[in-house]
């Protein structure tokens, strides 16, 4: 069968930093090829609507996935599904990742007919499955798939990460991946899932809380076919247990890899196991992202981070012992007024890291899309991306986005401007040499991007897809295992609770 995967467009708000490679959606790939189908991926990061109607028509698949990891792309993948449907009437047509695992449901509605399901939950098992059960009136008994008419049983948890290594021979036009200095840029997986659980993110919940490795010869062997010199980790927390990325280092060690690698964790973990990081640091590791979050107790302790402020202080000090480039991560909170984002910004000036500012938004698939009793102000999924508010601001509307803009080029500036540009010269010019300007033409788009009448604009746009809002539940903390998408595996729990332990340990809860 000829199948098509579709990754849609990037969001404006991230594209100045970093656009990287749809690494899901190439394992799934992977797993229809080994079906023996014939898989063709278009990523619209990259390309143009025009040339997925293109694709379409050159390539007359009988099979098209849309991946949907992000909220904020929705209303474009309905819309994307429709055409579809109009093009080849015949053609299996589904939706699958992150985000619309979550909204299986609302998303069928909206499609009204041009999506034949929604497949939740991690789909290199169940995708050959589908492709199989194509025809068959009955796809909804499969496990994680629904469609208009029912829901198949929860789905099950992939057993070995090892299966279907990504198909990245399938991504066209690489060079166009990066992050940052890291341009080019390649990535790739070693654990997946988070054992944590904190009050705003889906990561926990989407995994069930579960916790798996990559075996280090797989991700040696994974890391080993990659042609780019830089690796962005994609894992929720990297190095939660130590003594797998010493095992995968010593692999590299052995394979004699070289490249230069960026990846996220939490500041207790690296406080945790800074050797780890330490070795990592010879390996190549150049950047660090940290979720900060808050640089208050109450606030850390409203998103359950199981952290304080003065371990999230001891490990940025660690980072810089380390000699790592890091980025750290904020939540700005639409309840803040003036005098408060003045104390952010005096505080991100005052330590050398990166500060990101992200927008507290309730997504579906995180507690506080249930407990947040505030108001929703907008159903438009687009805003939802972590950089508009959604729910009531202190400040005017229009204000609140021009302290949040103000806040972000004040830190920008920081970094980008014209004494810092200096010091990476050194850096970009080989990059330009040799042909790879994402980096350099990033760096004159904060403007167009990050700018308050733009963000308080994209409030009055038409909203031809609403979002579904919660059901009313009085401001309860749902139970843990009803947001869950996944039916946890035997191995996997225990591989939590080894995680956790160590967790618990640290974070004296
Ligand atoms: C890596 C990552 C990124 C990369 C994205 C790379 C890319 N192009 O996809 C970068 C750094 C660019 C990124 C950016 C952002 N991210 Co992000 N990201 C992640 C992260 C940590 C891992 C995703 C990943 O690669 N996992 C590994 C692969 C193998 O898994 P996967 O993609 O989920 O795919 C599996 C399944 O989902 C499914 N699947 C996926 N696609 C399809 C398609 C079909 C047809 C089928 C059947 C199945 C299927 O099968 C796959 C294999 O099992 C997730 C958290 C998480 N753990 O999921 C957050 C996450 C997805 N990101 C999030 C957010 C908020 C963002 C940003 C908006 C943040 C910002 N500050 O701007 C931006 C927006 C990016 C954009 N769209 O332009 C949120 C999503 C929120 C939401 N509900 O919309 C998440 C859940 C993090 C969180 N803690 O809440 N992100
Ligand atoms: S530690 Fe990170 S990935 Fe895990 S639940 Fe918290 S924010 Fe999400």
């Amino acid at each position: 069968m000829r199948v098509l995967l579709v990754h849609p467009s990037p969001l404006m708000y991230s594209e100045i930093y970093l656009r990287l490679e749809p690494l899901g959606l190439e394992r799934v790939a992977a797993a229809v090829r080994a079906a023996g189908h014939d898989v063709r991926l278009i990523d619209l990061q990259i390309f143009r609507h025009r040339d997925y109607v293109r694709e379409l028509d050159d390539f007359r698949p009988d099979a098209v996935g849309f991946s949907v990891n992000y909220l904020a792309n929705v209303p474009e993948v309905i819309d994307l599904a429709r055409e579809t449907r109009l093009r080849r009437p015949e053609a299996l047509i589904f939706a699958g990742g992150h985000s619309v695992s979550f909204i299986a449901p609302e998303v069928l509605d909206h499609a009204a007919g041009a999506l034949d399901c929604v497949v939740r939950g991690e789909g290199e098992m169940i995708t050959p499955r589908l492709l199989e059960a194509r025809g068959d009136r009955r796809l909804e008994t499969l496990p994680g798939v629904i469609t208009r008419h029912g829901a198949g049983p929860p789905p099950t948890l992939l057993d070995d990460l090892d299966r279907f290594p990504p198909a990245r021979d399938l991504t066209r036009r690489r060079r166009k991946y990066f992050i940052g200095v890291l341009d080019p840029c390649a990535s790739a997986e070693l654990t997946r899932g988070c054992p944590w659980d904190c009050s705003f993110c889906s990561a926990w919940t989407f995994y069930s809380r579960s916790y798996r490795k990559v075996s280090p010869e797989a991700a040696a062997e994974d890391l080993a076919r990659i042609a780019e010199p830089n690796v962005f980790l994609v894992d929720d927390v990297a190095f939660v247990h130590p003594e797998h990325g010493f095992a995968i280092g010593a692999e590299i060690e052995r394979r004699g890899i070289r490249k230069e690698y960026y990846l996220e964790t939490r500041c207790d973990v690296l406080l945790r196991n800074r050797e780890v990081f330490d070795y990592w640091k010879r390996l190549g590791l150049r950047y660090m992202f940290l979720g900060v979050e808050a640089i208050d107790e109450e606030t850390l302790k409203a998103h359950r981070k199981r952290i304080t402020p003065n371990e999230n202080l001891k490990a940025l000090e660690v980072a810089r012992e380390l000699d790592l480039i890091v980025a750290i991560n904020v939540i700005a909170d639409p309840d803040w007024d003036e005098r408060r984002f003045a104390l952010v910004r005096e505080w991100a000036l005052s330590v050398p890291e990166i500060v990101h500012l992200t927008v507290t938004t309730p997504y579906p698939g995180t507690e506080i899309w249930f407990t947040d009793s505030r108001r929703l102000t907008s159903l438009d999924y687009r805003l939802f991306d972590v950089q508009h508010a959604v729910v009531p601001t202190r400040l005017p509307l229009r204000r609140f986005y021009e302290e949040l803009v103000s806040t972000q080029s004040v830190i920008n500036r920081k970094h980008l401007g014209f004494a810092a540009l200096r010091g990476a010269v050194s850096t970009i010019m080989p990059m330009v040499l040799r042909g790879q300007t994402n980096f350099i033409k990033s760096l004159w788009k904060f403007n167009s991007v990050y700018n308050a009448d733009r963000q308080y604009g994209d409030h009055d746009r038409l909203v031809t897809y609403a979002m579904r809002p919660p059901a009313a539940s009085g401001g309860r903390r749902p139970r843990p295992a009803d947001l869950y998408i996944h039916a946890p595996s035997n191995g996997s729990v225990r591989e939590t609770r080894a995680a956790m332990t160590t967790h618990t340990e640290s974070a004296g809860t």
